[in-house]
């Protein structure tokens, strides 16, 4: 809740402390500094946060936002470089589709989750069942941001172009995402999943349990991929 990050003037979730002293922000930042560090054990978290330097920029809702530099390069030595990304054009496909889980596909789901006032109450009624809500704050969350996000979803969903149908965004994208992978590859990645495929799951996974999800699995062909991946990220099995 918003008055549990009262502490950080960077006031979005997700936050990572790193000691008690090193805080990291963004999700995006996180997964590069810690893949930087898993990768090159030598540097440590203060000097690798200093390659991802804030910047205020402007959003497309003409919105004053913190954005980072760099935040989908790895800040690795040549050699380390060539043991993270064997192959010519592993680390610029990874780049792209990091970016464009963050730029497109992220902005699909409130559209999704919220498209009709029945699916905004299933949806919040998840979020109050899984967050600290007393039972009549709960109750209120419920209709009150039901309601809220049901309107909120429509205004997301023509500042970012959806299509009317805003399902066929959704099975489109995923569609697209696994014709990049291709035939021959389990994962972006090759054998193990790498940043991208990380990414991806990330997002489409907190629809999980919605009619959204449900939707997605029966309508496209993402659903192969997807269940290798909830198998790799419990087994611990990313590249490295
Ligand atoms: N680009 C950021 C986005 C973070 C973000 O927007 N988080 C939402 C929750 S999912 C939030 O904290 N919103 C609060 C706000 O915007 O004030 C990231 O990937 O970490």
């Amino acid at each position: 809740m918003r008055q549990e990050i009262k502490w950080s003037t960077y006031r979005k979730v997700p936050i990572l402390m790193v000691d008690e002293d090193v805080q990291l922000n963004d999700s995006s930042v996180i997964v590069s500094s810690l893949k930087t560090y898993l990768a090159s054990k030598e540097k440590n978290m203060a000097d690798i946060l200093r390659c991802y330097p804030e910047m205020k920029s402007v959003n497309e809702g003409g919105k004053e936002v913190m954005e980072y530099n760099n935040k989908y390069w790895l800040m690795l030595s040549e050699a380390d470089t060539a043991l993270v990304y064997p192959e010519k054009g592993m680390q610029k496909e990874e780049m792209k589709w990091r970016k464009w889980a963050d730029d497109w596909l992220v902005h699909l789901i409130s559209p999704n989750v919220y498209r009709t006032t029945g699916e905004a109450l299933a949806s919040f009624d998840y979020i109050v069942r899984e967050g600290k809500f007393g039972s009549l704050e709960g109750f209120f969350a419920k209709y009150v941001g039901a309601a809220a996000m049901f309107i909120i979803a429509k205004r997301l969903k023509s500042r970012h172009n959806l299509q009317d149908d805003v399902r066929q965004d959704l099975y489109k994208a995923v569609n697209d995402w696994v014709a990049a992978i291709g035939k021959t590859r389990k994962f972006m990645g090759g054998d193990c999943p790498n940043l991208a495929d990380l990414a991806v799951f990330g997002v489409l996974r907190v629809m999980e349990g919605l009619q959204a999800f449900d939707d997605m699995m029966a309508n496209t062909k993402v659903k192969h991929w997807y269940r290798r991946m909830e198998t790799a990220t419990q087994n611990h099995q990313g590249r490295h």
